[in-house]
């Protein structure tokens, strides 16, 4: 039997996914609901062999720099992976991995839902019966706008933009997208999607815009203030994928204006610092970057950690490296 690999966990993980951690590996756990103090992630660095992160923790330049010789992987509970330095990693022969494929349907689920909840007004509504204010039925009361037949502009192709479209077909809309590439015939004609090389041609466009791109250098504020000002002002905005993508204090600007009909929001630019301007208006479903979470997301997310950190425990190649032509 190989060797148990001394694991640090940075994350708090479902009890069965932390029980068979302790199985299999020498695990220090997490036990705190939030996030490893910057002191103890820098303490980490020293001792574990296999840190398993999240994106919670700044994995940069310091941290690797205050890495011992021990360290050989960064196992990251998530699929994103903005939040490591990965040329770093690379320079300094530490493995980092991901849990891709996971969590792809719950987070098409969930920006599905928003899609719904923005355009058909269901937070306003159940504030409304929740505040005990529901006391006649009228035609014209909490008209949203119909989804079926709309057009849904898709920003990032890749796995969940693909989930998204197969979702957003059922309820009858039209997919297009932007992607860096256009995805392969057969998807293509299954989803019956409509490419578009030119974001700014496909963004003036559209009902409903969906982000679903990695975050990245080269996808930071891909939706500027610029880009945003394209948007018709029936449509509206769904990103679930990396907030750094859309410029928020633009975007807040908009909507404010009423230049853009609504925001369905699971993630923010600077994290949980969400722009105040968003805050108290009607046509901004904003969530808790709760997207993949689901009991069987984050089921099968640590099941891929584990899986990542046992292949490396027993000599061979982690599946899920993280490799700088991947960026
Ligand atoms: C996770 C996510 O909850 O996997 C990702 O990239 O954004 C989320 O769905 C989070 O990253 C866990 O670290």
């Amino acid at each position: 039997m190989s060797k148990k690999l001394k694991v640090v966990m940075t994350v708090k993980l479902p009890d069965g996914v932390e029980t068979r951690f302790r199985e299999l590996f020498n695990t220090t756990l997490w036990l705190n609901k939030n996030p490893m103090p910057r002191e103890a992630l820098l303490d980490a660095a020293q001792t574990a062999e296999v840190l398993v992160s999240s994106i919670n923790d700044r994995i940069d330049e310091a941290f690797f720099e205050a890495a011992g010789e021990q360290l050989k992987m960064i196992a990251n509970f998530g699929v994103g992976h903005d939040h490591i330095d990965i040329a770093k990693a690379v320079e300094k022969g530490i493995i980092v991995t991901n849990t891709p494929g996971v969590l792809t349907e719950d987070t098409a689920e969930m920006t599905m839902g928003l899609i719904i909840a923005v355009s058909r007004r269901f937070i306003e509504g159940a504030e409304t019966v929740q505040r005990g204010e529901f006391s006649a039925w009228s035609p014209t009361f909490l008209m949203g706008r119909r989804i079926y037949g709309k057009r849904l502009g898709i920003v990032g192709m890749g796995r969940i933009g693909q989930a998204l479209a197969r979702r957003a077909r059922a309820f009858g809309m039209q997919v297009h997208y932007h992607n860096r590439k256009p995805v392969s015939a057969r998807i293509s004609e299954e989803l019956e999607a409509t490419y578009w090389d030119d974001l700014d041609q496909m963004l003036a466009r559209m009902d409903v815009v969906s982000i679903n791109a990695p975050g990245s250098p080269s996808t930071f504020h891909l939706l500027s203030a610029e880009r945003l000002a394209l948007l018709q002002p029936h449509a509206i905005l769904v990103n679930t994928a990396r907030g750094q993508i859309v410029d928020e204090e633009a975007l807040a600007h908009l909507l404010k204006a009423n230049r853009i009909a609504g925001v369905g929001l699971d993630v923010y630019e600077r994290a949980t610092a969400i722009s105040p301007e968003l805050f108290g208006l009607p046509n901004a479903v904003l969530l808790p970057h709760m997207a993949s979470s689901t009991v069987e997301a984050r089921t099968d997310m640590g099941d891929r950690v584990i899986l990542n950190i046992k292949t490396l425990q027993d000599g061979h190649r982690p599946p899920d490296r993280v490799i700088p032509a991947m960026l």
